[in-house]
């Protein structure tokens, strides 16, 4: 069975970290089909529309969607993306890997962060010249589904650690819906937690990043918490994820366009790489997923390593070097 996958790369670095993951799923010659769909800053200057119907169309008909970066478009092209395939959660494995220079190498930690509402569900209002809000919307259905979902995976990927991030204390309708969710579902279903307020959780991941397993949060939080731990375990080249929903997914660095690195070569593909693992796992090519990561872990202990880890090697030659480790 041949499997479609919606290829997006979008901006800056997303144009040279795609490719090398597609060079790389290529290679296992699985019979993957790919195809490639345009969003992000380069098509609103283009087009004047950031997201086109199709990419959007392609993305929720495929079986699988492999996503770069976007720019400053991202509210346009990512947060509908995700939307397009379903998805309600984003998975970010933060992770230490031998050979790399990690703050704190005994981190592994995955964020399971609910990613259809919250600060991000986009209401923004100019009540005045002088007053702007931002709606946060925190639903019960929506806090259950992720809570169920964080706790199954830690169950089925052997994390003994759950914390459920939140500031209930300070924001206590919208958190305080959040955290009743998340305790329900540990109540019926018997899991063993901990809740930690967001704030004072940012310092202890960095002190004591040995004590945390999955950390379930709201939308916010875990985008600013996964890129916390992935300072930890040195940078955001490292980092993947997977947006998963019922039945469709979309992977994509948790890093993104790196205008400043952008069209030089260096990036780092690493965190491509893995999204496109999970995105194999996503396809129940177990034994190929667990292939790339092995020779990505080979080629961040061996190296070549870009800049960003402290080599000089470049986006080809990290590429090369993994599909010489496959
Ligand atoms: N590949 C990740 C990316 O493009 N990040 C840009 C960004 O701002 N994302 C917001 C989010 O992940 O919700």
């Amino acid at each position: 069975m041949t499997h479609r996958i919606a290829v997006i790369p979008g901006d800056g670095i997303g144009g040279e970290v795609v490719p090398a993951a597609v060079e790389v799923l290529e290679a296992l010659e699985l019979g993957l089909e790919f195809v490639e769909g345009e969003a992000g800053d380069y098509v609103q200057q283009e087009r004047g529309d950031a997201l086109p119907q199709e990419t959007y169309d392609l993305a929720a008909e495929a079986d699988a969607t492999l996503f770069g970066a976007a720019g400053e478009t991202a509210a346009d092209v990512i947060l509908p993306l995700r939307e397009a395939v379903g998805s309600f959660a984003n998975v970010r494995p933060a992770r230490a890997y031998p050979g790399v220079d990690a703050v704190k190498p005994e981190t592994d930690i995955v964020f399971v962060r609910e990613n259809t509402e919250g600060v991000y569900a986009g209401i923004e209002d100019d009540l005045t010249d002088d007053v702007t809000t931002l709606t946060r919307v925190i639903t019960g259905s929506a806090s259950r589904r992720i809570a169920e979902y964080g706790f199954e995976y830690a169950e089925e990927n052997g994390f003994s650690d759950v914390t459920v991030a939140h500031k209930a204390n300070v924001m206590r309708k919208t958190d305080g819906r959040f955290l009743s969710a998340c305790e329900a579902v540990a109540s019926e279903e018997e899991y063993e937690y901990d809740e930690a307020l967001m704030d004072a959780l940012a310092m202890h991941l960095i002190l004591h990043p040995e004590e945390y397993g999955v950390v379930i949060c709201p939308n916010l939080a875990g985008d600013m918490l996964s890129d916390l731990a992935a300072g930890l375990v040195g940078g955001l080249g490292l980092l993947p994820s997977a947006n998963v929903g019922p039945d469709n997914a979309l992977f994509e660095p948790v890093h993104g366009s790196a205008p400043d690195i952008a069209g030089e070569g260096v990036a780092n593909p690493t965190a491509t790489l893995l999204s496109a693992a999970m995105l194999l796992d996503h396809l129940e090519f177990e034994d190929e997923a667990a292939r790339v990561r092995d020779a990505v872990t080979t080629v961040l202990a061996d190296g070549p390593q870009t800049p960003d880890l402290g080599g000089n090697g470049t986006t080809g030659d990290v590429t090369e070097a993994v599909l010489d480790a496959l």
